[in-house]
């Protein structure tokens, strides 16, 4: 196991060097065609002189934008058609979208940056896309801006993202100031829905000031949501606390926030005892941020209790984090991983592609392997040298 982790690694990290540099060269590319704007011959006869032929530079038509900047640009002016046909190329899982996709977002990205993201975890049925919309909804009544990207198990099945019935945020979704979208979680990266980072994205660069993104609520997506939001509030039901065993540590771990729901009604009694229980159990565990201690309360998505409060404190969350510098390093932190997530995950799939090549050297040294004729680092690190000399893995052998 540990050899085949070595092995695992010899591979991935020179390969995933050299496609880093290809990346920042490609990332620079693209910054320089971004910050050169589409009327740049028409500015430069000025500075050469009046020359006819200058003036004649100078009546000539900008050339057209292209579709991805249009696109950008009607997304910057906040037209919610662009951003979800944006959010629909950033979702594509088809090599052919890549580009552009990474082109729109390069596009639009320092205009990105100014909402506060917060991840709404928890088990199925806890009550979290019922808590999205009644914060979004006092969040909006606070003059804010509000997008909600809602990941839909239920999408993989039928194929759609349509929720339905099951967004249940019937009320954001009327006001001007939300904007709701389901996502397929059937092009699920690294457990949250492929293009997630990229939808947060585009969702600032709209204008949107708040980002909140409902999971799957299973383990994974609990988990990797935590990798593109500023904070986490993990939903629990009241009595779920009972036996706090039963509780998937991990997930209590990487929340700032606990939020007992449906405390209300005959569950109002067991919703105060479950709080109590995490607290407890909150003091035992390691915080997700140094510069803060996750918190536990109460509330009713449905009623609207104590969500004044959440909203507050999440308000506290965000400007201790910011004073502080936490929240600007973590983001720092998680860009920074997202460039291996995907410089690995776009390696794994070119390597799969010269592994379905039969005819290919890397085929060749692989069936060495399966022969029992050459052990596994060997072939790896014949392999890798291939690649290091330049030679490709592809096509016929040489
Ligand atoms: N009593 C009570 N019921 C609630 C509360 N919040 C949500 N519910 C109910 O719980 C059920 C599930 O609510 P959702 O908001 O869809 O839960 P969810 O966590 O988004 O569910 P999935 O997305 O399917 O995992 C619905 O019938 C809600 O009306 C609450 O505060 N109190
Ligand atoms: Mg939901």
């Amino acid at each position: 196991m540990a050899h085949d982790l070595q092995v695992v690694i010899a591979i991935f990290v020179p390969l995933a060097l050299a496609c880093a540099i290809g990346w920042i060269i490609y990332g620079r590319r693209l910054a320089a065609r971004g910050a050169a704007p589409a009327t740049a011959p028409a500015a430069k006869p000025a500075a050469n002189g009046a020359a006819a032929g200058c003036e004649a530079n100078a009546s000539l038509p900008a050339a057209a934008a292209s579709p991805v900047r249009e696109l950008a640009d009607a997304i910057l002016s906040g037209q919610r058609r662009a951003l979800s046909r944006g959010i629909t190329l950033v979702e594509s899982g088809h090599p052919r979208d890549r580009a552009a996709a990474a082109e729109l977002v390069q596009a639009v990205f320092a205009d990105a940056g100014g909402a506060i993201r917060i991840g709404i975890s928890g088990p199925p049925g806890v009550g979290k896309s019922t808590f999205a919309e009644a914060i979004g909804l006092h969040a909006i009544a606070q003059g804010k801006r509000v997008a909600v990207l809602a990941v839909d198990p239920s999408s993989t099945i039928s194929g759609g993202s349509i929720l339905g019935d099951k967004t249940r945020m019937e009320r954001l979704g009327r006001s001007d100031s939300a904007y709701i979208r389901p996502s397929p979680s059937g092009g699920l990266h690294g457990g949250i829905a492929r293009g997630v980072r990229e939808s947060v994205t585009l969702c600032e660069a709209a204008g949107f000031d708040v980002v909140l993104i409902e999971t799957m609520g299973v383990g994974q997506a609990e988990l990797a949501v935590r990798e593109v939001v500023d904070l986490v509030a993990l939903l629990v039901q009241p009595g779920a606390g009972d036996n706090l065993q039963g509780i998937k540590r991990g997930i209590v771990e990487i929340a700032d926030f606990v939020l007992v729901n449906k405390a209300d009604g005959d569950l109002k009694r067991p919703a105060e005892l479950t709080v109590g229980e995490y607290k407890r159990a909150l003091r035992l565990m390691s915080p997700p941020s140094e510069s803060w201690r996750p918190e536990v309360f109460a509330c009713s998505a449905v009623e609207g209790t104590g969500i004044d409060h959440a909203w507050a404190r999440i308000a506290a969350f965000d400007a201790a984090t910011t004073k502080d510098g936490t929240r600007d390093s973590t983001r720092a932190r998680q860009a920074a991983d997202a460039v291996w997530g995907y410089v690995n995950l776009a390696l794994r799939e070119s390597l799969q592609e010269v592994r379905a090549e039969p005819q290919s050297p890397a085929a060749g040294w692989e069936s060495e392997v399966r022969a029992g004729r050459m052990a596994p680092a060997a072939a790896a690190i014949t392999l890798l040298d291939m690649v290091r000399d330049g030679r490709s893995l592809t096509g016929a052998p040489e």
